[in-house]
C-alpha cells in the first residue's frame, strides 16, 4: 500500500483540496456569485495554484475537462454524490467506479458517508467496496464524513464531529473531511479520535476572509492537516488572494492575521 505521504494529495503532510462538485450537490445556483465559474475550466484554472494539492470533481467533469489539466492538477475522483433535488433520508449513490477513476488518471478517491442516515448500511457497504478497490490501485481515500439524518438534530456538536472522524478511521479512510465543530477544542477531539487518519476541515458556505482563515488556523492548531474548500475560494472575486493566504496558514503555519497582511 502506498502511503499518503507518497501521493500528490498531500504536501509536507498537509492537504488543500479544491472541491467543485457543487453543480451536482447544490446546483448551478452556487456559481451565481461569480458567473464565470459555471465554466469548469475557470475553476480548474484556479486549481493550478501551488497551494492546491488536488481538485475534487465528479465523473462527467473529470472526463471532459481533466485531460487538459492533468499535468498541472492532481485529480481527486469524488465517486459518489447526490443532488439537492432528492428529499429522502441522506443517501449518496456511487456514480463511477474506482477502476474508471484510475483509468482517467485519479490520484485519490473521495467518498461521502452519511453515518446516522437510515441508508447507513448501504453506504457503509458501498464505501467498503470502493475503499478495498482503492487499496488495490494504491489510491488514497478521503472520506467526506458527515453524520446526518433524521436522528441527528445538531450535526456540528463536538461529539458528533469526533464520531465523524473516528468513523473514517474505523472504516479505513486515509483522510477524514469533517465540518468545523465551532471550537479548536472540538477539532482537537476530532483529531485525537481519528488516530493516524489525517483530519481536514470542510470549507462551508462563503464567509468573510478573517473568520474563514481563523477556522482554518484553529484546525491547524488543533493538529488538523488542512482543508477541502469550494465556495470560500471560487465564490470570491479574487480566489488567488485567498489561496495565497491559505497557503500561509496551512503550509507555513502563520496566523490568520499574518496571512492577511501579505
Ligand atoms: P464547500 O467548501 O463549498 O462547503 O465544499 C465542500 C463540500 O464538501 C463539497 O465537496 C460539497 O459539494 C459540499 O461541500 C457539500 O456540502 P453540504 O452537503 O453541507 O451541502
Amino acid at each position: 500500500m502506498r502511503s499518503l505521504a507518497d501521493s500528490s494529495l498531500s504536501r509536507d503532510g498537509k492537504v488543500l483540496i479544491l472541491a467543485m462538485d457543487h453543480g451536482l450537490e447544490h446546483g448551478p445556483v452556487d456559481f451565481e456569485p461569480v458567473p464565470e465559474t459555471i465554466d469548469p475550466e475557470a475553476v480548474f484554472d484556479i486549481a493550478t495554484h501551488d497551494a492546491v494539492t488536488a481538485m475534487a470533481v465528479q465523473k462527467g467533469v473529470a472526463e471532459t475537462y481533466y485531460p487538459s489539466y492533468e499535468d498541472d492538477v492532481s485529480l481527486l475522483a469524488k465517486l459518489n454524490g447526490t443532488s439537492n433535488l432528492w428529499m429522502g433520508e441522506p443517501y449518496s449513490p456511487q456514480n463511477w467506479s474506482v477502476d474508471y477513476a484510475a483509468e482517467l488518471g485519479a490520484d485519490a478517491i473521495g467518498y461521502t458517508v452519511y453515518a446516522g442516515s437510515n441508508h447507513e448500511p448501504e453506504m457503509f457497504q458501498e464505501f467498503r467496496d470502493a475503499q478495498e478497490r482503492a487499496r488495490e490501485h494504491d489510491l488514497p481515500v478521503v472520506m467526506w464524513s458527515y453524520p446526518r439524518g433524521q436522528g441527528l438534530k445538531n450535526d456540528r456538536k463536538d461529539e458528533t464531529i469526533a464520531y465523524a472522524s473516528r468513523i473514517a478511521l474505523e472504516l479505513g479512510a486515509d483522510v477524514a473531511k469533517v465540518k468545523y465543530p465551532g471550537t479548536p477544542e472540538g477539532m482537537e477531539w476530532a483529531v485525537d479520535a481519528a488516530g493516524d487518519v489525517k483530519v481536514i476541515m470542510s470549507g462551508g458556505s462563503k464567509t468573510d476572509d478573517l473568520a474563514f482563515l481563523k477556522m482554518v488556523e484553529g484546525t491547524i492548531n488543533a493538529g488538523g492537516s488542512g482543508l477541502a474548500v469550494g465556495r470560500n475560494v471560487w465564490q470570491r472575486d479574487n480566489p488567488i488572494e485567498i489561496l495565497d493566504a491559505l497557503e500561509k496558514v496551512i503550509f507555513e503555519e502563520q496566523s490568520a492575521e499574518e496571512a492577511l497582511e501579505g
